[in-house]
C-alpha cells in the first residue's frame, strides 16, 4: 500500500513548522519542510503577533510541501491557545492580534471577576485562573478602538484556516481555553457571554477535531501547486501534543514541554470541586471529549528569555550540560508566579526573586540555568502529585513530550523530583497528534486514541530516565 501524506502546520509562541506526516499501516514519519521563528513584537502600544508574516510563512511551508509531497491530501493547523484576531464584516483582519503576554488585562481581571466571581467562572468553564484567558482579553478589547467594527472574534488557528479556505468556524479544544465555553456542554456559555456583554453572534460555531473545514481556495491551490482539504485537528497545540503522548496505558502524567510546560493527566470527566479550583487546575477539552486536567507551569520561556538577554542563539548544549553538572540546592523560584509572564530582563528578575526569598544570587549563567531547571523539575513534581490526588488518577510514569524532551538535564531532574520513570519524546508530539487526527478522519489511522498512542510507543524513538 502507498503511504498517505497529511500536512501539519504547528505554530508555537517561539517558532513554527510545516511538516509532512507520512502515514502507513504501521507508523507515522514526520519530515519538516519549513521552519520559521515566531515571537511577539511591540507595536502600536501592544505586544502583537505579526499575522501577515505568519500567513506568508504558512504559504511558504505549503509551497515546500507541494514540491516535496504533491500527494498531500489534507492539512491540519494548531497553534498556542487563547489569542484571537478580529475580522470585519467582509472577513478582513482589523489589526495584528494582541499577544497574551501583553499587560492590557491588568484592569480587565478585577472587572470581570466582579461581574462573575471566580467560583462561578470555575463552575461554568472549569479553567485555572490565568490573567490572559480570552475572556479577560475580550473585556480589555471592548475599551479599544476596533470593537465597534468587529464582526468576528477568531482564534489564531481559525484565522489561518480562514485565510486558506475562506471558511469560518472554530474548534472544540481551543474554544475551551477562551473561558467562554461551558465545560459540561462544550458550547459557548450564554451566561458568561451575557455577563460580559459579548454578542454571541461574534463567535464562530464550534466543530469537533476531525471535521473537514474546507479546501484550499482555488487561487491559493493554483499558486502553491497543492489541492488539499483543510481538516480540523486539536487546534490547541497542547491538545494535539496530548494525542501524541506515546502511552497506551492511562496511569501516566504528561509534561508538554515548550514555551510553557503543561503538566497534568487525561480524564474522562472534569473535576470542578473547590479543592481543584483552589489548586488552580484547569479542565481543558481534549480530542474525543477527553479532559486535559492540568496546570500551566512557567516552562522553557524562562530559559528562552535568559538566552535572549545574554544574546545566545541556538540550543546552548554546553551551557545546559554545565548547569546539569552543578550541585542541586542553589535556590528555587516560583515558576508559576505572574511576575515572570512578561518578556524582558529575565536574569535580573530571577536574581531579584531569589534575593527576596533569601537564596544566594547566581554568580554565573550556568547557576541561573540550574535554578530554572531545579525550579521546573520541582514544580512538575508538585503539580503531578496534586493532579493525581485531586483526580484520583494513579500516575506510574511521567511522559515528557515537546522540545523540552531533548533537555537531558531537565528530564533527569524531573525523574529524581517525581520519583517516577520519565519517558522523553517525541519532541514533535504536537505535529504527530495533528497528523493522526487528520489521518483518522480520512480513514488512515485507528479509531481510538489508545490505538494511536500504542502505535507511537512502538514507532518513535524514546529515552527513559530512571527515578534514582
Ligand atoms: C502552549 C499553550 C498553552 C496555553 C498557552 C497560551 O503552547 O497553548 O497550552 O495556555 O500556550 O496560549
Amino acid at each position: 500500500i502507498n503511504p498517505r501524506v497529511f500536512g501539519a502546520i504547528d505554530i508555537g509562541a517561539s517558532g513554527g513548522r510545516v511538516m509532512a506526516g507520512i502515514v502507513d499501516a504501521r507508523r507515522v514519519e514526520l519530515v519538516a519542510v519549513h521552519r520559521f521563528a515566531n515571537g511577539a513584537v511591540r507595536r502600536d502600544g501592544h505586544l502583537r503577533w505579526e499575522l501577515g508574516r505568519l500567513l506568508t510563512e504558512v504559504e511558504r511551508g505549503l509551497a515546500a510541501l507541494a514540491r516535496d509531497f504533491p500527494q498531500t491530501e489534507s492539512i491540519g493547523i494548531d497553534t498556542w491557545a487563547v489569542d484571537y484576531g478580529l475580522l470585519d464584516a467582509a472577513g478582513r483582519p482589523l489589526a495584528d492580534p494582541i499577544a497574551y503576554r501583553d499587560e492590557r488585562t491588568a484592569t480587565a481581571v478585577p472587572r470581570v471577576d466582579a461581574a462573575v466571581d471566580r467560583a462561578r467562572q470555575y463552575a461554568i468553564n472549569g479553567l485555572q485562573h490565568l490573567p490572559f484567558t480570552t475572556l479577560y482579553q475580550l473585556d480589555a478589547e471592548r475599551d479599544g478602538p476596533l470593537w465597534d467594527r468587529a464582526a468576528h472574534i477568531v482564534l489564531l488557528p481559525d484565522l489561518i484556516a480562514h485565510h486558506l479556505t475562506g471558511a469560518l468556524s472554530t474548534e472544540a479544544t481551543n474554544a475551551s481555553t477562551t473561558g467562554l465555553v461551558d465545560v459540561r456542554t462544550g458550547d459557548w456559555s450564554g451566561e458568561l457571554l451575557a455577563a460580559l456583554g459579548i454578542d454571541p453572534g461574534l463567535l464562530p460555531a464550534i466543530e469537533q477535531p476531525g471535521t473537514v473545514r474546507g479546501r484550499l481556495r482555488p487561487e491559493l491551490a493554483r499558486r502553491l501547486g497543492l489541492d488539499a482539504a483543510v481538516t480540523t485537528v486539536g487546534s490547541h497545540d497542547t491538545a494535539s501534543a496530548v494525542v501524541g503522548v506515546p502511552a497506551a496505558d492511562r496511569d501516566i502524567a504528561f509534561v508538554s514541554s515548550g514555551t510553557w510546560s503543561l503538566v497534568g493527566v487525561e480524564l474522562d470527566a472534569p473535576v470542578l470541586d473547590e479543592a481543584s479550583r483552589a489548586a488552580n487546575f484547569t479542565n481543558e477539552r481534549g480530542v474525543d471529549d477527553r479532559i486535559r486536567y492540568l496546570r500551566n507551569v512557567g516552562g522553557l520561556w524562562l530559559l528562552q528569555e535568559c538566552l535572549r538577554a545574554w544574546g545566545v542563539s541556538g540550543t546552548p548544549a554546553a551551557l545546559l550540560a554545565e548547569a546539569g553538572a552543578l550541585p542541586t540546592g542553589g535556590g528555587v523560584i516560583d515558576v508559576d508566579d505572574a511576575e515572570f509572564i512578561a518578556p524582558g530582563e529575565m536574569p535580573e528578575r530571577i536574581a531579584a526573586a531569589l534575593r527576596r526569598d533569601g537564596w544566594p544570587e547566581p554568580r554565573t549563567r550556568a547557576e541561573t540555568v540550574r535554578v530554572i531547571l531545579d525550579s521546573l523539575a520541582g514544580a512538575y513534581a508538585r503539580t503531578i502529585e496534586q493532579a493525581s490526588a485531586l483526580s484520583g488518577r494513579r500516575v506510574a510514569t511521567v511522559h515528557v513530550v515537546g522540545g523540552g524532551a531533548q533537555n537531558e538535564a531537565l528530564c533527569r531532574l524531573t525523574a529524581a523530583a517525581t520519583g517516577r520513570e520519565v519517558v522523553a519524546g517525541p519532541t514533535e508530539a504536537t505535529a504527530l497528534g495533528n497528523v493522526l487526527v487528520q489521518a483518522r478522519a480520512h480513514g488512515a489511522a485507528p479509531a481510538t486514541l489508545e490505538e494511536m498512542r500504542a502505535g507511537l510507543a512502538a514507532g518513535q524513538q524514546l529515552r527513559r530516565y530512571a527515578p534514582a
